[in-house]
């Protein structure tokens, strides 16, 4: 009989989850559990872009980008599987300007914590020719939040060399985004939600202690003098862009940002729901 099929299937379920202490379950508990199994089930496929823009405030410089703005940080990153030759069309970059910030929302999915990290920023930093080992970026710190009012924002340290040459070393930035290259592309297939092959700076909620978060923000580190930025050991985060901060392309140059992990807000909503 049909109708009998699903009660069955239940007992067995029951059974197999805590033996003979809950052999018979009521309906509401029954329901709860198929809401955090299609919580857990959908958690491992959610990637997407951020739905809009919350709030964009330009630092000396910006300007870049601004005609194609939105648009330009909202899709996917535009990159190059060759890190010498990086993105730099205003049609899919925003400068920010000394001290500018950017704050992205996710509306229809919010970031979760998911295995390893749980969204990639993207900017357009460059290896020079013929300095493998270097890098020329313009870096960021990054925070999130669930409402905009209270911010988290990631750890970050720079090791300052005290040399110009010096400061195009990557590893000294550690924590911040803006430092990598940028490798995923639609015209490439390079996916931008596997952090092993996109490129880009990856970012794990976990690292926060936080299980979901609706807003980015990315707030260009300034220079030595105009908006610095302090880590955490009293060093003054400098990189190779403070040279030749130059309107319109001062500063940090967003291209995009992907959540790795992601869920629809209605099943967030629920998941809260079971717990109050
Ligand atoms: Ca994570
Ligand atoms: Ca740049
Ligand atoms: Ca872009």
């Amino acid at each position: 009989m049909p109708s009998s099929r699903p009660r069955v299937l239940l007992s067995f379920t029951s059974n197999r989850l805590f033996g003979q202490h809950a052999v018979r379950m009521s309906y509401p508990t029954i329901a709860i559990l198929i809401l955090v199994s299609a919580f857990w089930t959908h958690k491992a496929a959610g990637q997407c872009f951020p739905d809009r823009v919350f709030s964009f405030s330009a630092g000396y410089g910006a300007g870049f980008g601004l005609g194609y703005f939105p648009q330009n940080v909202l899709g996917p990153p535009h990159g190059n599987v060759n890190p010498q030759l990086p993105n730099a069309d205003e049609r899919e970059l925003l400068s920010l300007g000394v001290g500018g910030s950017i704050v992205l929302e996710f509306s229809s999915h919010v970031v979760i914590d998911g295995p390893g990290p749980d969204f990639t920023v993207f900017e357009n930093p460059f290896q020079p020719i013929g300095y493998p080992d270097f890098v020329f970026c313009e870096t960021a710190t990054v925070s999130v939040s669930t409402d905009t009012i209270s911010w988290y924002t990631f750890p970050f340290e720079f090791d300052d060399p005290g040399t110009t040459a010096g400061l195009y070393q990557k590893w000294r930035y550690r924590g911040l985004a803006g430092v990598t290259p940028v490798f995923s592309s639609p015209d490439n297939g390079i996916s931008p939600y596997d952090p092993n092959v996109s490129g880009g700076d990856s970012f794990d909620l976990h690292d926060l202690g936080l299980t979901y978060v609706k807003f980015v923000k990315v707030t260009d580190t300034g220079t030595t003098e105009i908006s610095p930025t302090v880590d955490r050991r009293g060093n003054i985060v400098n990189d190779p862009g403070n040279a030749m901060n130059a309107p319109p392309t001062a500063g940090f140059d967003l291209d995009a940002v992907a959540a790795i992990h992601s869920s629809p807000v209605a099943t967030v909503r629920e998941d809260w729901y079971l717990y109050e």
